[in-house]
């Protein structure tokens, strides 16, 4: 019993209490929580929200149409681990040290999940990590070791190796719904959930062999690209004709050992990790495509042909599972009452090539590589409605966007700009007008050499600047959108390039970008 003359005090107490419950509540539900989906090498033009030539992916577009699609969308440095530093740290790689996959991320910086972790926010990340040190900022972290496996992958559990069963969309997939299930309620969050998908080597999921059997896919006008007056274009190891191998890259490995290439064993080894139940509808399904394909004795433009459509058939049919993960994901969260405060963002670590210029892989500064896509659903409450975006924007953006809808400052240092107003319709004029592009991994398996550049939305100019190749590329994106006439050394053409020379130099001082020695 409490003693009578204490009974106001304990009202008074539990009104406190109350209120004060009451007050946090509401401050919880003025910050929004965010899952922020990414996947690997997935290419834009294999979303239909984007283009419809070659998928429907309904779940992906679901974003963009209940949300906002970006359709000028950049990386600043198309590779992974340069791009996802960038993500992280909302600078650039010559400012957080990231140039290349082979360096280890400094993981003392500041990044926006530690300072959302710092706010309040619980913070996990799930998949793809590739950036060598640890993760740091996050409560839960799963992460695949480097590029992880399609099938059964080790993942390292909040530094201990754990290891998984089944395909790897799926796995990552139902990680990133258990955390969900066992968070604190209480608490907004941050989930990045990282998909390994559709990184080469393409491995589809077994349920899906059927898909794309007997589509005859149309190649891309550049497909047959000659590279006349692009040097840094001759000089590449990334066509389909020339570098996809036949075993690794498509599948055809023969049990009699024929087909010779030299990334055999590479792929002996990866499949090795299948089970035998896996390994039996995998067989199931190429042993007959191979001894076709051995019969069929193709040569020339015909082989070339057949290797395009066996890339895109299994790179397709990756798409199609991340697009049903994806599925899952917001069936999750609309079954939660999830979708009414969560800020749901898609992008892909960079653009891809299928095709064009008749090549696979990433890294140039040319459109299929430069964009990556960028879709962003934010709920009715947060000023989110259905649209458009144009304007260009590029991945520096993403941590100040989401360190801004959260209500945290956004440290000096960050070198993007935060998308809400753009996302809030709100005047634009003062957008930026050119973005800044700097790639570095060279010499790399794909021989993309060094270099820099700027694109505005008519122009794009480009410097190769490595001592073995210096030249320079001018592409007006309005009268050739496809990239295949190098207008730089055309005489009427020179102020234009002095603009766009003296553009580039400045977005180099505004980025500090302007030694080169370093790196
Ligand atoms: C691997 C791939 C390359 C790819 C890089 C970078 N080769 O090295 O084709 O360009 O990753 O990709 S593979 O034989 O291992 O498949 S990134 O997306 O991780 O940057
Ligand atoms: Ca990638």
């Amino acid at each position: 019993m409490i003693p009578k003359q204490h009974i106001y005090l304990y009202i008074t107490f539990l009104l406190v209490i109350a209120i004060s419950c009451k007050e946090q509540k509401k401050t919880e539900e003025k910050r929004p929580n965010i899952v922020f989906i990414m996947s690997d090498d997935h290419s834009y033009q294999t979303i239909s929200a984007y283009d419809k030539t070659y998928i429907q992916t309904p779940n992906i577009d679901r974003i963009a149409k209940e949300g906002a699609l970006f359709t000028n969308s950049f990386v600043t440095n198309s590779i992974c681990g340069p791009s996802r530093a960038v993500l992280l740290t909302g600078t650039f790689n010559h400012i957080n040290g990231q140039i290349n996959n082979a360096v280890t991320f400094d993981s003392a910086q500041v990044t926006f999940p530690k300072l959302l972790q710092k706010a309040g926010y619980q913070t996990a990340l799930i998949g793809k990590w590739h950036l060598r040190s640890e993760p740091t900022g996050f409560d839960h972290y799963d992460r695949l070791i480097g590029q992880g496996d399609y099938y059964n992958s080790t993942f390292i559990k909040n530094g201990k190796k754990t290891p998984s069963k089944g395909y790897v969309t799926d796995v990552i997939t139902d990680k990133s719904i258990d955390w969900l299930e066992q968070r604190d309620t209480a608490k907004p969050f941050s989930l990045m959930i990282h998909h390994k998908t559709a990184h080469r080597v393409w491995m589809p999921n077994t349920d899906n062999f059927h898909l794309f059997d007997s589509t005859n896919f149309k190649t891309p006008n550049t497909f047959f690209d000659t590279y006349v007056d692009r040097l840094a274009a001759q000089h590449q190891k990334m066509s389909i004709d020339k570098d996809m191998d036949l075993v690794y890259d498509l599948k055809m490995l023969d049990s009699l050992g024929e087909i010779k290439t030299p990334y055999r064993h590479m792929f002996e080894n990866m499949i090795a990790k299948l089970t035998p139940e896996q390994r039996k509808k995998w067989d199931a399904y190429y042993n007959p495509i191979i001894e076709a394909f051995k019969k069929q004795g193709l040569q020339g433009k015909d082989l070339v042909l057949w290797k395009y459509k066996r890339y895109m058939q299994d790179y397709l049919r990756c798409i199609y599972s991340l697009d049903q993960n994806i599925g899952r994901v917001l069936n999750y969260l609309e079954t939660h009452h999830l979708l009414e405060n969560t800020i749901v963002v898609y992008t892909s670590d960079q653009g891809f090539y299928m095709g064009e210029h008749g090549w696979f892989d990433k890294r140039f500064m040319y459109e299929q590589s430069l964009r990556t896509p960028l879709m962003i659903r934010v709920p009715k409450k947060y000023g989110g409605t259905p649209k458009n975006i144009v304007p260009m924007v590029q991945n520096i953006d993403y941590a100040p966007t989401f360190l801004d809808y959260a209500g945290v400052a956004i440290p000096k240092k960050m070198q993007g700009k935060s998308l809400k107003p753009l996302l809030n319709n709100e005047d634009n004029a003062s957008w930026r007008d050119a973005i800044y592009y700097h790639y570095y991994e060279y010499p790399n398996e794909h021989m993309v050499l060094r270099h820099y550049g700027i694109r505005t939305d008519r122009y794009k100019l480009i410097h190769f600047y490595d001592k073995e190749l210096d030249s320079w590329e001018l592409y007006d994106l309005q009268n050739d959108p496809d990239e295949m006439q190098n207008i730089y050394a055309q005489k009427e053409n020179v102020n234009l390039i002095n603009e766009l020379k003296s553009k580039l130099k400045e977005l180099q001082v505004q980025y500090k970008d302007t030694d080169r020695s370093t790196f």
